[in-house]
């Protein structure tokens, strides 16, 4: 029997755009990311939807349509083994809005919110969305025409945010994948998990703005290294 390091009894894992890349959603800030082709004052932000609704139903229709052509990849196929096999508790948190981490079997927070949900910016209310939204889509609750896509923008307050900080508080080892680290407030997760005892590791193509708050790196494709990733934890025995 090998001899190996006490298992964590609670890994929090958050994922960004990198881990949906290679199934083919683009992420945001690399060569050619959603950021460079779009104004994301215009896209992604409450006052950008109140100047021109029809613009940001027309990007988020697009995105929609993209994230539901697209397949979970390895990546996310070994996050949801990890959650089934692991003997201990693992909290998937996302910043993704597509659905790939439920389409391969796993539970995740989305704190991001969802482009498969649509919400009313009148009530509150919030429900399946159609593949096409629109602007004066009535609100089912209210009646209200004020549909927009459930999906927090520049300005808004993430999603489940105490519930995420009382996992990062619990964790023992929290892991970062495929986010650049430059989106507050998730990019301060491993800051506060870190404070909060758990050792943490980054996978990512490349160092993210954050690296150094990392104890450990591990490089390269996400549907390489998070599968090896996955398998080292559960193939771990503690004798
Ligand atoms: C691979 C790979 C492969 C590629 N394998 N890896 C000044 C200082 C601090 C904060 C602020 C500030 N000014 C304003 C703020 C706040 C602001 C913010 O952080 N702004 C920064 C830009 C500075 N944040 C907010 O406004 C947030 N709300 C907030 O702070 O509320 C206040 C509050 C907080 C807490 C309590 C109370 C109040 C809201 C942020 C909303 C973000 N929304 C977006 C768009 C909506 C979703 C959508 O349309 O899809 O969310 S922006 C976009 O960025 C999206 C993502 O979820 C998010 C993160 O991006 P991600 O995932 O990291 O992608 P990339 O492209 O940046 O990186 C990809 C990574 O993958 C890279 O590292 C690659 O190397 C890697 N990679 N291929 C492995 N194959």
């Amino acid at each position: 029997m090998t001899m190996m390091n006490a298992s964590p009894n609670k890994i929090v894992i958050l994922t960004g755009a990198g881990v949906s890349a290679e199934s083919g959603l683009g992420t945001f800030r690399d060569k050619g990311g959603v950021w460079t082709k779009y104004d994301l004052n215009d896209v992604a932000t409450p006052e950008g939807f109140a100047r021109d609704p029809v613009k940001v139903h027309d990007f988020y229709n697009s995105r929609r349509a993209n994230a539901l052509g697209s397949e979970p990849n390895a990546a996310h196929f070994a996050l949801a083994r990890l959650q089934a096999e692991y003997a201990g508790d693992v909290v998937l948190i996302t910043q993704n809005v597509d659905a790939l981490h439920e389409a391969a079997g796993a539970n995740a927070i989305h704190m991001h919110g969802r482009l498969d949900r649509a919400c009313c910016a009148a009530c509150g209310e919030d429900w399946d969305a159609p593949l096409a939204m629109t602007a004066t889509d009535p609100c089912p609750s209210c009646g209200v025409p004020q549909t927009r896509p459930d999906i927090v923008w520049f300005g808004e307050v993430p999603q489940s945010l105490d519930a995420i900080a009382a996992h990062l508080e619990t964790a023992e080892l929290f892991a970062a994948i495929g986010t650049s680290g430059q989106v507050y407030p998730a990019a301060g997760f491993v800051a506060e998990a870190s404070r909060c005892g758990a050792r943490t590791v980054e996978i990512n193509l490349e160092p993210s703005d954050v690296a150094n708050l990392f104890d450990e790196h591990i490089g390269g494709p996400a549907t390489e290294s998070v599968p090896a990733w996955v398998s080292s934890l559960l193939d771990r025995l503690v004798v």
